[in-house]
């Protein structure tokens, strides 16, 4: 399976006005709701600008509001003091962060599962790393006062359902009080020195970085601090959870031997060349890969299908969430080529060269990244 068959050179905004002035690379796998992933080449920047930035709603996009000031978010639940924050407030009361940290989809490389799982068809490009500004979350937490009873938090956004058939919200997620505390945990009100566009959250957004994106929510409107775990909107047995142990196609689906689905697994991608490029003899390659909540240890190149690897260049994150740049030199016979990258995180997990693990709903898959090139 192949990301760069899928079209590319269309007119996103003719397509969903949500998309204007996206990069062309930036394309659509769903229509309703409105889901486009990016060409790995086009994620060759250290930090990904908007306009190549992914999109995943599982609702509509919220019109922007004419008064972000007055934008309100409750803090209600298991807290000594109840918040309704204007995101005015908000700026001016708690100290200001900025991180350029991953956001991945949870079900980022499904469509490298065999036999094909339902959900969006993502490849290697349901992720991107931004620069966020905002406030850390445990700060506007501990203005509300956990009690000791606090564990859990619901996230609740102002995105209606796409149509009366579905459930509203659309989507209503929550993490753990620990990751909630973690000080890369924000409300992020800007994404690469701009306030958020609409499609990304506008004009308040949780990012929960290295953990599936789901959890990192737009149009943020309330977080109730909860005694046990959040049972919103696709928080039942199916969806963002994964087999505790490796599962068989076929075998009975029993949900208590699954567990929710939190950090996101190791992945690498070679940003450039692209697929298909022609490359000289003497070729540079560059790329990123990231680990949820792990530092990646290395990162290698193979150009004989995993025959044997080389290792690549890394350079340092800024931060434990965001994403390591890589870089190597091949060098190539005349003719066509393909190009792997393989990642390993700090535990030692590398990156399959088929996707393994396979379950029902196709969280996970991170298989190796390979590309064809041709010398000549
Ligand atoms: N309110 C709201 N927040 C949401 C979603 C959504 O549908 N509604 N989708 C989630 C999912 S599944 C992902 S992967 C990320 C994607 O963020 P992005 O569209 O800014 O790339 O947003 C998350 N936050
Ligand atoms: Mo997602």
């Amino acid at each position: 399976m192949n990301e760069q068959n899928a079209k590319g050179a269309f007119s996103h905004a003719e397509r969903d006005p949500a998309l204007a002035g996206k990069d062309p690379r930036v394309y659509v796998i769903g229509e309703n709701p409105l889901v486009a992933e990016t060409r790995p080449d086009a994620l060759d920047d250290d930090t990904t600008p908007t306009e190549k930035f992914f999109v995943r709603n599982n609702g509509k996009v919220v019109s922007p509001t004419d008064d972000p000031p007055r934008w309100t978010l409750s803090i209600d639940g298991e807290v000594e003091n109840a918040l309704a924050l204007p995101l005015g407030e908000i700026r001016q009361k708690f100290t200001h962060v900025t991180q350029r940290m991953m956001l991945e989809c949870g079900g980022n490389g499904r469509a490298f599962f065999s036999p094909e799982t339902k959900g969006v068809q993502w490849h290697h490009g349901g992720a991107g790393c931004a620069e966020w500004t905002g406030v850390r979350l445990r700060d506007v937490l501990a203005a509300a006062g956990l009690k000791e009873t606090a564990r859990f938090t619901g996230h609740f956004g102002a995105d209606p359902a796409l149509d009366a058939e579905h459930p509203s919200p659309p989507i209503s997620r929550g993490i753990p009080i620990a990751k909630a505390m973690d000080e890369n945990t924000l409300l992020v009100f800007a994404m690469n020195g701009e306030d958020l566009l609409p499609v990304h959250g506008f004009p308040l957004r949780l990012v929960v970085p290295g953990w599936a994106g789901s959890v990192s929510h737009k149009w943020l409107t309330r977080i109730l601090i909860r005694k046990d775990r959040h049972d919103g909107t696709l928080m039942d047995p199916w969806h963002y959870r994964v087999p505790a142990s490796p599962m068989n196609y076929g075998d009975k689906f029993d949900p208590t031997k699954f567990v929710d689905l939190e950090a996101m697994p190791v992945r690498s991608i070679i940003t450039s060349p692209a697929q298909g490029a022609r490359v000289a003899a003497a070729c540079s390659l560059r790329g990123a890969a990231w680990a949820g909540d792990r530092p990646v240890r290395q990162v290698e190149i193979s150009k004989d299908k995993g025959a044997s690897w080389q290792q690549a260049g890394l350079s340092a994150p800024k931060n434990p969430y965001d994403w390591t740049r890589f870089t190597a030199q091949v060098t190539l016979s005349p003719g066509t080529h393909e190009l792997w990258s393989r990642a390993t995180d700090s535990e030692g997990n590398a990156q399959p060269e088929e996707a393994r693990g396979w379950n029902p709903q196709g969280y996970c898959a991170n298989p190796v990244h390979k590309i064809e090139v041709t010398v000549g």
